[in-house]
């Protein structure tokens, strides 16, 4: 019985001691990014204007494998593949390309355009004024196809 007590007391205190750590992560995280109960929204300081300066580094990677009759295959992405700012928001995106030879790419409904190379590092910006999902899609690694889908979101969200 007083086994069974001095677990169970450990028990507890193990929760105790999970809980008061993610509560600290959780403040920590609210003092740096105060606005920000969204995860994986990036870095971002205010602008004058009201809205933010909001960049995010893009890699692109794979995967590869094989399938159990020995083909090889392999898909492209970015990495990350998601990205979340706020609408009136100005946004950097920096692409390194490190998997794959050229990614030209654009990003649908914002008509905004590029091509990542190996290697090499390409950065666009814009206004995010539009709220909605919008694909960013490499024009090489469209599809599975194609060795992808490389397609990654971006989420504009309303302010
Ligand atoms: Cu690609």
């Amino acid at each position: 019985m007083t086994r069974l007590y001095v677990v169970r007391g450990r028990t507890v205190l193990a929760v105790l001691a999970l809980a008061a750590f993610a509560l600290a992560v959780y403040a920590w995280d609210g003092a740096r990014m105060p606005l920000l109960p969204v995860m994986g929204e990036p870095e971002a300081t205010s602008e004058p204007g009201g809205g933010r300066a909001v960049t995010v580094h893009i890699v692109t990677g794979e995967f590869a494998s094989r399938l159990p009759d020995g083909k090889e295959i392999e898909a492209y992405r970015w990495d990350p593949g998601t990205v979340v700012v706020r609408k009136g928001d100005r946004v950097t995106l920096h692409f390194h390309g490190v998997n794959g030879a050229k990614h030209p790419f654009e990003i649908r409904g914002y008509n905004v355009r590029g091509t990542v190379e190996k290697g090499k590092q390409t950065t666009v910006q814009f206004v995010a004024d539009r709220a909605g999902t919008f694909e960013i899609v490499c024009l090489a690694h469209p599809d599975r196809a194609h060795n992808g889908p490389m397609v990654g979101y971006l989420h504009v969200l309303e302010r």
